[in-house]
C-alpha cells in the first residue's frame, strides 16, 4: 500500500488487532460497576462484537461505484488515493490544500469500536481508527462565526461507473453542525482493524457519525468547508422528506417507507432475529446536543 499514515506514524503505533477484542472485554467488565466511559453505555457493551473485516468490505454503500451492495467492493479498486490532498476553506485561520500526512501530522489515532446504523435498516460494529474531527478542526483554527462543516467527496469521473451513470448528484457532500463536528465521538477514519482503509469503504479518510444515520459518513473526503450557514446534504437533495441534516438514528420515528425501530446486522445469517434500534444509536450521551429540538420529526 502507497498509503502512509504520517511522516512519524507508522502501522507499529496502532493498537493491535489483539487489543480491540481486549477493549470489548474491558467494556463489557466495567458496565456493572458503572465506570462508563466514552464508548460505554451498557446497552452498546452488550452489542459490540465486531464485524468480520471481510463483511466490512464486502457490503458497501458507495454510490460513486454503483448502487448495488457489492459494486464497490467489485468498482472501487479503481479510485486513486496517493497522493490525496484536502482542501480547507471557509472560516478557518489556517485555509490551504493540505497533503493528507501533513494535515494529520501529530495528532492522535485512535481506536473506537462504534455501531454503524443506515437508514435502510442494516448495521455492523466496526473498529476503526481515526482522528478525532476536533483536532483536526482545531489545528486548522475554526474562526469565531463559523456554525456548520460541510464535506465534499473526491469525483474520479474516470475511474467512477456511479459517476458516469449520473446515478446521483457529485460530488457527494454532507455536514455537521460545528457543536456535533467537535463533539469526541466524532471520528475521521483512516483505518479498519489497523489496515488502511479499503477504497469501498472510502480511503483514504471518511468521516464517521456513529450516532447519526451512515448517509452522513461521507467518504473519501477532499474538501472541508467552515460556514455560517447549514450545507446542503446529497441525500436530503434526492428527497426532503425522506433524509433530513440532522438524521439522528431514532428508532421512534420511522422512514416515510419503513420502519426504523429494528435493524438487522450484517453477518447475521438469513434467520437471525433482528434487534432493537437504539436511540442516538446507543450513544445517549450526544443527547445534549439536541435539547429544545423536537426529535420526533424526521429532520
Ligand atoms: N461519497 C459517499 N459517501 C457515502 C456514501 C456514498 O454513496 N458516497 N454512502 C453513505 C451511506 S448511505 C452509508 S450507509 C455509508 C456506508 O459505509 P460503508 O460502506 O463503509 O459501510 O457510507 C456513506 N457515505
Ligand atoms: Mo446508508
Amino acid at each position: 500500500m502507497a498509503y502512509r499514515w504520517s511522516n512519524d506514524l507508522t502501522r507499529a503505533d496502532i493498537t493491535p488487532k489483539s487489543a480491540f477484542l481486549n477493549r470489548r472485554q474491558i467494556l463489557v467488565g466495567t458496565v456493572g460497576l458503572g465506570a462508563i466511559g466514552l464508548v460505554g453505555s451498557a446497552a452498546q457493551a452488550q452489542t459490540l462484537e465486531p464485524n468480520t473485516l471481510e463483511e466490512i468490505t464486502s457490503y458497501n454503500n458507495f454510490y460513486e461505484f454503483g448502487t448495488g451492495k457489492t459494486d464497490p467492493a467489485q468498482n472501487a479498486g479503481a479510485l486513486v488515493t496517493s497522493p490525496w490532498s484536502i482542501k480547507v476553506d471557509g472560516m478557518v485561520d489556517n485555509p490551504g490544500d493540505y497533503g493528507l500526512a501533513d494535515l494529520l501530522d501529530g495528532l492522535t489515532v485512535e481506536d473506537r469500536i462504534y455501531r454503524f446504523r443506515c437508514v435502510e435498516a442494516w448495521s455492523m460494529v466496526v473498529p476503526w481508527n481515526g482522528i478525532e474531527l476536533a483536532d483536526i478542526l482545531n489545528k486548522v483554527g475554526v474562526q469565531s462565526g463559523a456554525k456548520y462543516v460541510a464535506f465534499e467527496t473526491v469525483v474520479q469521473p474516470e475511474n467512477m461507473v456511479g459517476v458516469q451513470r449520473r446515478v446521483l448528484d457529485f460530488p457527494y457532500v454532507e455536514g455537521l453542525r460545528l457543536d456535533e463536528a467537535m463533539h469526541p465521538l466524532t471520528l475521521m477514519a483512516t483505518g479498519i482493524y489497523d489496515e488502511p482503509l479499503a477504497n469501498q469503504s472510502g480511503a483514504p479518510i471518511r468521516l464517521v457519525v456513529p450516532w447519526k444515520y451512515g448517509f452522513k459518513s461521507i467518504k473519501s473526503i477532499v474538501r472541508i468547508t467552515l460556514t455560517d450557514e447549514e450545507p446542503p446534504t446529497s441525500w436530503n437533495k434526492v428527497s426532503a422528506r425522506e433524509y433530513g441534516f440532522y438524521s439522528n438514528v431514532n428508532p421512534q420515528v420511522d422512514h416515510p417507507r419503513w420502519s426504523q425501530a429494528t435493524e438487522r446486522k450484517i453477518g447475521g445469517g438469513l434467520f437471525a432475529s433482528r434487534q432493537d434500534t437504539l436511540m442516538f444509536n446507543g450513544y445517549a450521551e450526544v443527547a445534549g446536543l439536541y435539547e429544545g429540538m423536537d426529535l420526533s420529526e424526521f429532520f
